[in-house]
This record gives C-alpha cells, structure tokens and sequence, in this order.
C-alpha cells in the first residue's frame, strides 16, 4: 500500500510508535491530521475493517502466490499444485468491534512498516558472499518483534496491500520479504528519490512472477558459458604455468552476465557497446566475450605480438589490448569494442565515456538508447579510485550524458593483498555510486543464475531510465593476485576457505544435475568439448601470425600514419568565408538583451573583423571554429568555465540579461553546425579522459579540453602520460586532441603561472604528438585547423595566453589568416613583419645577438628592446617546439653568422622549453659551424615553486631577465 513518497521515508521502525500515535489522534478526529496522512489512514482503516470483518475474504487473493519454498515459479503455476495456506476468515456474524478495528489498523501499519523496512536494509541480511566470509549482524529493523508482533501474532492475518497481496501474516510476510530481499540478491534503489525508477524496481522484483528463473534452455546457456570461462583459466595455468594472467577464477560468473547484457541490450535496441575493463579475468573476456581467437591469446602468452610485424609501436601486454567484434543474438547484431587500457585502475572510465557520447553523436542516437557503455571494476579500484566519483558525476550532464552505464563490480574481496577493511570506509564498495542514485544490485557470484538475472535487470534499467546502474558481484579470488603471487601470506583464512571451495561450475552443475536439467554426464561432454577446442587453437597457436592492424579503420579510413617534417596543412580560409562569419559571430538575435560590456567587445570585434587588422586571439580562435564548422567538421570544446573564458575573452554563449536565456553564435554557422561548448564539471581528469575518448572515435571534430590554468592540468596527469602522450604508439589509436593550457609569468603566483611546458616536453619523442606555444591569432588559428586539415592525427598541447588576449601588439591581420597563409613554427621578428611602429634592424650580418624564446616573454622582449633601441638584437619565437623545427632553425639562425645566440624563458632553469630545446640548439650551431657552441641560458634559477608569490619580487625577476637576455 503506497504511501506518499516523501511521507513513505517516515516508515522505518524506529518510527513505528510515532505512526501509532499518529493513527490514534487520526482515529479521534480524523481532521486533526496532515491531509496526506488521513488519506492514507483512511485507506488503511478500511482495508483493516474488511480484514477484520467477515467480508475480508481469503487472505491470499492470488492461488499462485506465494510460490513455493525451491523458487521455481513453473509449479506455482501449475494448475495442479497444492493451494496455499489460506488462514481462516472469521464469521460474519462477528463483526469486529471498534476496539479490533483499531488492532488491525495498527497491525496493518506495523506490517507496512516491516515492509518498508526490508526494501530499505534487506540487502543487509542476504546472502551475498560466497565464502560466508562478511558476517552481517541480525538487524532489529528487520525482526517483527522491533513491531511489537510476538510468535503469537505471526499468523494473524493483516491488510497489507503490498507486496501484491491485499493481507498476509507477518509470518508470510517475513517470508516473502526474506526470498526478495535476503537470498542471493540485494537491491539497493530506496536511495532513489525518483518515485518511477524505485517503483519500476520494486515492481520489477516483489511481483509474483519475479522471481530468478531460468527456462531449461536458459540454464544449458549459462552453465556452458562458466565452463567456458573455467575451463579458459585453467588451460591457461597448466600451459603457461607461472605467466601472468590475472585469472577470473573465482568470478567465472561474469562471463554469462556479460553475455546477458549485450544479449538484452541488442533486444531493446541498442547497436554498439562500448566496454572499459581492468586486467581481471580481460583475457578470458577478450576470448569468450570479444570472440578475440583463443590462438591469437596463446601466440601472445609465447611471446607473439598482437600486431603484423610490420606495424611499428611500442605495444602494450596481452591484459591490456583492446578489440572489437560483432555478436549476434536473435538476429539482433551488437557491435562490441572493448578499450585498450593502461594499468592504471578506472583511467579507462572516462576514455569509454567519451568514446560513447561521439557515437551516439554520429548515429544520431538522440535517446542515447543505441549506443551504450559497460564498464568492469574490482572492488578495491572502484571504492579508491577519485576517477569513479568524477564519472558518476559526469553523468548526468548535458555536455557529458551518455544515458548511463552499466557498472560491473568484480567484487572479489581482496585488493592485491588488502582487504576491504583496510581499503575503505564504506560496507559496500558501490557505496559511491548512491551518490548519483543509482540503483546497486548486489549478488552472488557462486550463483549464476542470479547473476545473470541482476545483468538483465539492470540492462532494462539502463533502457528504460537511460541513467547508471550498479552490479556488485560478490565473488572471490582463488588465487594470488597474480597467478605467482602467494595469498596465503596476508589471507591464510580466506585462503584456507577458498581452498575448500568448489568452483562456480562445479556448484552449478550439481545444482542442474539436481534438478535434472542438465545430468552429470552431459556437463563433462560440454566441459571436453570445449577443452577439445582449446586444444585445437593451442596447436595451431605457434603458427598464428595477425594479418592487421586493426587501425585507420570505419571513420579514420582514409587517415594515414604521419610522415615527413613540415606538415602545414592546407588552413589557410578565403576571406570571403571569413567575412561571412563576422556577422554570425558578432550578432545576438532580436530582441536579445546582451550584457553592455559584451556589446562593447562585440562591436570591437566587428570593428577589426571589418578592418582586417587589430584581430584579437577569443576572434580568432572563433575565426577557427566558424571555418571548421562551416568545412562541416564538428567542434567540441569542454572545460571550466570555457563558455564565457576564464579570462572573459571567448563569450561562445551569449546570456540574455532579462531572461537568461543562451545564444551560442557559432552555432549559426550554418543549418547543421556541430558545435558544443561545455562548462564542465570542476574536474580535470575525467573530462579531459572523456574528451580523448571522444577524439579517439571522432576523426572528424576538433576536440578541445581546456584548463582553466594550465597547472591544474596534472590533475588529469593519469590520463596524459598514459593516453595522450602514448596511446597511439602503445595502441595504433589516434587521436587530435587539442590541450588548451593558460601559461606564462604574470605575477599571479605559483600555480596560476606554469602549465608545466617541461613535462609535455620530457615526453616528447617518436613523434607522439605536437606542443607549441603561440605567439600570434594567426598561427593560433592555423595550428587549431591543421589538426583537421592533415592526413593524420596527433595530439596538440597548446600553452595559451592570458595577458596577451588583450595585449596591444598581440594581434593579427585577417589577410595572415587568407589564402596563401600558413601555421609558422618559427616566427620572425616582428620588426620584420610589421612595417610599421618598430625601429629598422641592422642587416643580418651586424646582428650580435639572437635572442630565441617561446611564448609571452616574446612580447615583453619586443618591448623592452624597443624602449633600448638595441638595432642589433634579433628576437625568435619558436611556435613549435614538438617536433622541434630543427631544419627551420638552421635556416633562420645561419641568416645570423656573428650573434651571440641567447635561450630565453621565463620559467625557472629546471623547468619552460630550456633542456629540451638546449641539444637542439647546440646540434643547430654545430651544423653551421658557428663561432659559438652553445646558446647562452638566459631565464630564472632553478626553483623549486614555479614563480614566487610576491607582485614586486616577480616584477624585479622579469625585468632582470629581460635586461639580461638583450644585454650582456
Ligand atoms: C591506479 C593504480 N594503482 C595501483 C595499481 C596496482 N594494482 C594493480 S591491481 C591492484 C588491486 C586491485 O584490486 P581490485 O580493484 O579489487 O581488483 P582485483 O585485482 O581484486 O580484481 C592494484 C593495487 C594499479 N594498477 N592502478
């Protein structure tokens, strides 16, 4: 009987006597309580009345309910079963006086209360652990007695109206409630305040015919796919004893449910999954689920490579591959592709997130119902990892929705040798996941059947409310972490346990051959017919040789490995398509109350859009996207506060100062623009991993994540060391994800002045991917098109400005940015390419000093020599410094026969561009047997904080430098 929700949350045992008391001031005058609660009353008085009177009728108003004490539902519905036990009605001639009436009242209300109470804290009591390890202690909210029902009135029939019954006995009741609640599944939903999503549950798992069963078919499915999965492991462990696996054994149980879940998900209607995994039980997966040949495994486990010969890459170990197939299941064909990941626990998470948002972008999967994504945890990873919370907490955002994911915990109990008691804070480790409110099933892993019945459930869930759901599979690990390890050392009880344990097959089968479903004989034909063909695969496994790569494949065909040095890219824009976006960018809709400010910079912006000169960085950085756009490329950009800028510069969206309302011009670039801009949630590394994920399936959209100052990007260092800067060599994956980080000296203190340059640099090589440090708009608006205009793609980090987006001098005509133009990794002097406002330089030959730096200090550089009118010092920009444009250099620095050839940074010694760019220097004036050997370091000493705190002592610093490097 449902009360009110926000009512319903007042039905917890402690609260009984409250609600008795209630009732009673009910029952004196109806009116003297809340309108809610005398509805629900009267309700509840009647049905009592009637349960009390003649007329109740028989206490269970459905023949087939309960079901009978095995849980198998087929004989309750036979019509031929045993009725069940119907207590007796009393007479008519007994009408129930007043005082009985108010006894069943308040029977019914301690009975809803019980109820209520096992949906809240059942999961407590079920069992859950295979090893009976995780004791749970009795719990009074659970016990009738908590209600005042003692064992005399266990039998005395109640109104309930619950449970799909109208009256029951407390001790059907209990009975009930104990085989929903506390058998192999626990459910946790109460948390929910989404009245639907819980009664979809409740109703999902307290009707009648709910219960875990399985059609005889059904159940021959399951056990092949734990036999499949058992007997994997243990091939591998008798033919590569020793070799590392990270087995499942133990949680065998995942196979068939993965196997629920695409094969549920491919019922209603999803197309693709994307799946993220960690290295338990992977191997097993990539075989039984991904359908990868078991004789490519095997080649890998003797040391075969999982690509041709001829690609190159450093590769990755066989736990950590990736893959892709098509299963079909009743004709319905779901495309699975399974992530590559590094060993760093739940740093996929936000990679398969992302990959997922641009796949349903690309379908046009608008309910998100098509595509879907399935992510794998352990225990320990899951409760520990920050990168859970941030994903959960993604989830629900317009710039980040995917329409949930199904989280499978391996919940194995162990983490490499800790226990849960030392490796978290919470009873459960899903307990994260209440935070979004997301529904947790919890169940055991020994119990197949169960497990795959949780999976079904929660891939109806995810359909239907299109939001998280958690799986929590209790299991255990029957071996050491890996399969060298000793668990005996730290675990000798659950050690002692497990080693007495039978397998999760072994139990099942015993359980079919029980129920003559599946005989002893026919489970060990299945078991050597599958081990038949693994010994098949493992004979033919030496031979194997891949014969692909499996990249540049579906959307990046027609891509192709990056080759030579120069690689502008055809990013030059006719001017007419730059004209065209002036309006779009500088025009809100009529009637629009743009902020006076913005109207202010929008009109400037106008100004120079139609000038051609004086174009600032926010305009061309929007010059870039619009033309993008306009090409029919999509653009994504997502960060905090990247909307409006951190530093108010960009103004992407529009507010309406009288209604609020958001206009984003771009946009308006042309009918179907792709354009998103996203503030994002205040986290570093699962945005910036979700937007890699999406870079890795998107070839054709430029996608930006953007810190807010470029420091606060080693927040996010996981997912740049271990995707960004390495992903398409350990992988072949590409990807074009552009870094936008803040960067330069400014007074503003430690950590708003370095975005760290000289860690990307450090992990610069083999090509990896691109850093560079623009100077101009212009080549900012190159460098942004060429990631879409080349044949390939690379990673762009990009230290951006801050003072310079208003700074006088940094700014571009828009003919740098017309046909003819290019991106320049090395930019002039800008007494050579301005002609106006600097003093002449000497010829090349007089120069005595080249003075080479990147970024900002250009400008307070340029400054400074100006006011110095040093006509022989010539000032060097290097744009890009990976891959560094050595061929450029020396044709730029043999113009220059008799400088002295001075580095230049603001950064301390120990970190900017200075020991990367030193050798390449060197070898540079090696090659052009120049008088001098080595450039001279010009910058701040060595430190161990970025930049100082004080205003004054930084001002002092900057201008020492400056004098240093242009004198001297
Ligand atoms: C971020 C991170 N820290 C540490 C490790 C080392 N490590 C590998 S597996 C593991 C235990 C993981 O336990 P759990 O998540 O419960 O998974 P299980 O191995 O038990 O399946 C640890 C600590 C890692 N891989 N990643």
């Amino acid at each position: 009987m449902d009360l009110d929700p926000s009512l319903s949350a007042i039905l917890n045992g402690a609260n009984a006597p409250f609600l008795e008391s209630l009732y009673r001031r009910y029952e004196r005058d109806p009116n003297a309580v809340e309108p809610e609660w005398r509805g629900w009353f009267d309700a509840l008085a009647a049905g009592a009345a009637r349960a009390a009177n003649a007329d109740a009728g028989p206490s269970w108003q459905r023949k087939d309910w309960p079901p009978p004490a095995n849980g198998d539902m087929t004989a309750a519905l036979d019509p031929g079963a045993p009725a069940p036990v119907i207590p007796k009605a009393k007479g008519k001639a007994e009408a129930a006086s007043q005082e009985q009436l108010h006894a069943a009242a308040i029977d019914s209300i301690r009975a809803l209360t019980l109820i209520r109470s096992y949906r809240v804290r059942g999961h407590l009591h079920a069992k859950l652990d295979p090893l009976g390890l995780a004791i749970s202690p009795d719990h009074p909210e659970l016990d009738p007695e908590t209600y005042g029902f003692t064992e005399k009135d266990l039998d005395r029939p109640i109104y309930i109206d619950a449970l799909g019954l109208q009256t029951a006995t407390v001790r059907q009741i209990v009975e009930i409630l104990e085989r929903v609640y506390c058998g192999p599944i626990g459910v946790e939903y109460m948390h929910i305040a989404e009245l639907e999503e819980r009664a979809w549950i409740q109703e999902r798992i307290e009707g009648h015919d709910k219960y875990v069963s399985f059609t005889e078919m059904g159940k021959h499915a399951i056990l092949q796919k734990v036999i499949e999965a058992e007997s994997f492991e243990q091939f591998l462990n008798v033919k590569y004893t020793g070799t590392k696996r990270f087995g499942l054994d133990g949680g065998e149980a995942t196979i068939p449910a993965l196997e629920a879940i695409i094969k549920k998900a491919g019922a209603l209607g999803v197309q693709e999954i994307a799946i993220g995994m960690p290295h338990r039980g992977r191997l097993n997966v990539l075989a039984n689920v991904m359908s990868k040949p078991f004789r490519a495994i095997f080649n890998e486990f003797r040391g075969g490579s999982s690509t041709p010969d001829e690609v190159e890459g450093s590769g990755d170990v066989k736990y950590h591959l990736g893959s892709s197939s098509d299963r079909e299941f009743d004709g319905n064909t779901v495309h699975l592709s399974l992530s590559a990941n590094p060993s760093h626990l739940e740093a996929v998470d936000p990679v398969v997130m992302g990959k997922v948002r641009a796949k349903q972008d690309q379908r046009g999967d608008k309910d998100r119902s098509q595509v879907m994504g399935l992510l794998l945890h352990g225990d320990a990873a899951f409760a520990g990892q920050g990168l859970v919370p941030e994903c959960l907490g993604l989830s629900q955002l317009k710039g980040y929705r995917i329409g949930g994911v199904i989280h499978f915990i391996v919940n194995n109990q162990i983490g490499f040798t800790t226990s849960p008691m030392y490796s978290r804070s919470s009873p459960y480790p899903s307990d994260i996941a209440k935070g979004i409110q997301a529904p947790i099933f919890h169940v055991n892993g020994d119990d197949p059947e169960a497990v795959v019945h949780v999976a079904k459930l929660a891939t109806e869930f995810r359909q239907r409310f299109k939001k998280d759901v958690v799986i929590d599979m209790f299991c255990y690990r029957r071996f050491g972490h890996n399969e060298t390890d000793e668990p005996m050392f730290t675990q000798p009880l659950m050690y002692q346990r497990i080693k007495n344990q039978p397998t999760v097959t072994q139990i099942y089968a015993s359980k079919l051959a029980h129920e003559g479903v599946v005989g002893e004989a026919e489970a060990k034909r299945m078991t050597d017919e599958f081990r038949a063909v693994l010994d098949t695969e493992f004979e033919v496994a030496e031979s194997f040789k891949p014969n692909k790569a499996d990249w540049l494949e579906g959307r990046w065909a027609g891509l192709k490995r990056a080759r030579g040095t120069v690689r502008r890219g055809r990013t030059a824009e006719d001017e007419n398509t730059l004209r065209h976006l002036i309006n779009v960018l500088t025009t809100a809709p009529e009637g629009f109350n743009v902020h006076k400010t913005l109207q202010r910079q929008l009109d400037r912006k106008r100004e120079t859009l139609e000038s051609g000169t004086g174009i600032d960085w926010a305009t061309a950085e929007a010059l870039a996207f619009g033309s993008l756009l306009d090409e029919g490329f999509g653009v994504r950009l997502s960060g905090q506060d990247s909307g409006r800028g951190t530093f108010s510069q960009r103004h992407a969206v529009f507010t309406d100062q009288v209604t609020g309302e958001r206009y984003t011009p771009l946009d308006h670039v042309r009918e179907d623009a792709k354009f998103e801009v996203i503030d994002s949630m205040l986290s570093e590394a699962a945005v910036m991993g979700f937007e890699y994920g999406y870079s890795l399936s998107e070839p054709n959209a430029l996608v930006l994540w953007e810190a807010q100052f470029g420091d606060f990007a080693n927040g996010a260092q996981v997912i740049i060391d271990q995707f960004v800067a390495a992903g398409e060599l350990k992988w072949l994956r590409m990807s074009g994800l552009v870094l936008l980080l803040p960067h330069g000296f400014e007074g503003q203190g430690p950590e708003h002045s370095s975005a760290r340059l000289e860690r990307y640099l450090q992990m610069s090589a083999e090509d990896n991917w691109q850093v560079a440090n623009c100077t101009t708009p212009a080549n900012y608006f190159h460098i942004l098109r060429r990631q879409m205009h080349r044949e390939f793609r690379k990673p762009l980090v990009l230290m951006t400005p801050k003072s310079l987006l208003r700074h006088k001098l940094c700014v571009s005509h828009l003919s740098d940015m017309a046909r003819g133009t290019s991106f320049h990794r090395i930019m002039p002097d800008h007494a050579q390419t301005e002609s106006a406002g600097y003093g002449k330089l000497k010829p090349d030959d007089q120069i005595t000093r080249v003075v080479i730096c990147t970024g900002k200090v250009y400008y307070d550089l340029l400054e400074e020599r100006e006011a110095k009118k040093l006509h022989d010092v010539y000032l060097m920009r290097i744009e890009q410094l990976y891959p560094f444009p050595g061929d450029s250099l020396l044709e730029e620095l043999e113009r220059f026969p008799h400088a002295k050839i001075v580095w230049c940074q603001e950064e301390p010694q120990n970190m900017g561009a200075w020991t990367f760019v030193e050798p390449f220097i060197e070898k540079t004036l090696e090659d052009l047997d120049h008088f001098l050997k080595r450039p001279v370091y010009v910058g701040r000493p060595a430190a161990a904080s970025p930049a100082t705190g004080l205003l004054s002592r930084h001002k002092d610093q900057q201008a020492r430098l400056l004098a240093a490097a242009l004198v001297g």
